[in-house]
């Protein structure tokens, strides 16, 4: 690499995607993402690095710059990406984190390759930093780095951000390798967690396994070192997503949108990674007895729903797919007219302008997952909906409904509950619908994406 870098940010995958042209020319364009453009600006302001998997197994790529910004590819082989990634970081972790919805697995070789290439993302890490830089590692799958890093380079200064919910105690100590998580966490200056909750639940954990002196947010690690653990609730560049609504391309797209769904009186949307922690079977479920129960009339009522592929190789999301397909089938087949399906259902990923079309016309946006580190869907929504009465529909269990309190909050495993509130959702009074969405407005408009990393890097900066 050309030269170090202050600002390092380390993450599973890099921000951008490699694309091959048709004459074989290869170039990489930046991926879409909440994460990319919060970072992307601080790091070209900062002269950063981005250190990263760049999606493809068993292939060296070497260091290049991107945008104002060096991008250093880290390697993985065949077998990591299986062990590591979809084995340790998505079948443990993943469950274990989201109040284990699935069965979280626990394999010996997983935590192997883990370790392995945590140590690989801290070393690439270690030589890209300059003296005393700062580095940003982020999430799940590169929990041991702070630690790792901290013992190659004491001179950085460290911080975490886990995405994803970090669980209860009792949940937590399941884990096989529970101790050396937590150490290296504790590697860091800063851990940063979705919500207070987050925090709460990593403090009483080294309180209880380690005899580590915690006072308040802080654990005294060694006499030279300490780690500090808060709550930084992650956001949207909201003026971006209710700029791109407002754009003539979108509205044109909302409005053939529209006219393809045979103009209904009322949507009801929902917008998902196709994952089990999203609450998906239950969310379709509640939407096909209120069609069953005539509650809602297909001729006029739609409920659109549009699911990511994800995690297509892991046992559990092929078993999702399969279910999801057999029940939205089975109530399409039950109600709703020939060529007038109650549910439109899609498996696709689609561009933020169509995702902003969506949002622009569904009336109500619903969001439930079982568990949710914050959910940028609800978000999204929110910025983008013209204020015309549309409704969130929100679970209690995504972090985002502590910040989105005038949502109309549901339980999604409240089956008859959420019914209810789906409900009113639809049918309350146009004046009470407007007033929620302002307070939600407020409230995205308040806490952006730049607000969230501005907190993040400055108390990094400040702890002494
Ligand atoms: P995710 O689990 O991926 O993120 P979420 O926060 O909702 O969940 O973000 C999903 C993103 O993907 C959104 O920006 C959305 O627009 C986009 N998306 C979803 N379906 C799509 C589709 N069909 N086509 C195109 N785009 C689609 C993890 C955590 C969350 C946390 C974020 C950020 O699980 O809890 O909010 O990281 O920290």
């Amino acid at each position: 690499m050309s030269q170090l870098a202050s600002f390092v940010v380390v993450a599973n995958r890099l921000p951008v995607d490699r694309v091959t042209a048709s004459d074989g020319s290869v170039d990489w364009r930046t991926s879409p993402g909440g994460l990319v453009t919060a970072l992307e600006p601080v790091m070209r302001q900062r002269g950063g690095a981005w250190i990263g998997w760049h999606g493809a197994a068993d292939e060296q790529v070497a260091p290049f710059e991107h945008d104002g910004y060096s991008v250093v590819p880290v390697p993985l082989s065949a077998a990591e990406y299986e062990e590591y990634y979809e084995g340790f970081s998505n079948a443990t972790l993943w469950p274990l984190y989201h109040d284990t919805v699935a069965f979280p697995e626990f394999h010996r070789e997983w935590w192997d390759a883990y370790v392995t290439v945590n140590r690989r993302f801290a070393e690439a890490a270690a030589e890209a930093a300059d003296e005393g830089a700062t580095v940003w590692v982020q999430d799940y799958q590169l929990q041991l780095v702070p630690q790792m890093l901290r013992e190659l380079r004491p001179d950085l200064r460290v911080g975490f951000f886990l995405h994803i919910p970090f669980p209860p105690i009792e949940l937590f100590l399941q884990l096989p390798w529970r101790t050396e998580i937590l150490e290296g966490l504790l590697g860091a200056d800063l851990v940063g967690f979705q919500v207070p909750g987050g925090a709460a639940n990593f403090l009483r954990l080294v309180r209880r396994q380690t005899g580590l002196k915690v006072e308040r947010d802080r654990v005294q690690v060694t006499d030279s070192h300490a780690s500090v653990s808060r709550a930084y609730p992650i956001s949207i560049d909201t003026q971006g997503f209710a700029d791109l609504a407002n754009t003539p391309e979108v509205i044109a797209e909302s409005e053939a949108l529209l006219e393809e769904l045979g103009h209904p009186k009322r949507i009801f949307l929902g917008v998902d990674r196709l994952d089990y922690t999203k609450g998906l079977r239950q969310r379709i479920r509640a939407m096909g007895e209120l069609f069953e129960e005539g509650k809602l009339n297909p001729a006029e009522d739609v409920f659109l729903q549009v699911a990511t592929p994800s995690r297509e190789r892991v046992e559990e999301y092929k078993r999702l797919r399969d279910d999801i397909d057999l029940l939205v089938g089975r109530i399409n087949s039950e109600v709703g007219g020939i060529g007038r399906p109650a549910i439109v259902y899609r498996h696709a990923g689609f561009p933020r302008q169509t995702m902003a079309a969506m949002y622009r016309i569904a009336d109500v946006m619903v969001v439930t997952p079982l568990r949710d580190g914050m959910n940028l869907v609800a978000k999204e929504y929110v910025a983008c909906h013209p204020n015309t009465g549309g409704a969130l529909v929100l679970s209690e269990f995504a972090g985002a409904a502590l910040e989105l309190k005038q949502a109309y909050l549901v339980n999604p495993y409240d089956l008859n509950g959420m019914k209810a509130v789906l409900m009113q959702a639809a049918t309350d009074p146009l004046k009470a619908r407007e007033r929620r969405m302002r307070a939600l407005k407020k409230q995205v408009k308040a806490n952006t994406i730049d607000h969230w990393a501005d907190a993040f890097l400055g108390d990094l900066a400040g702890l002494d």
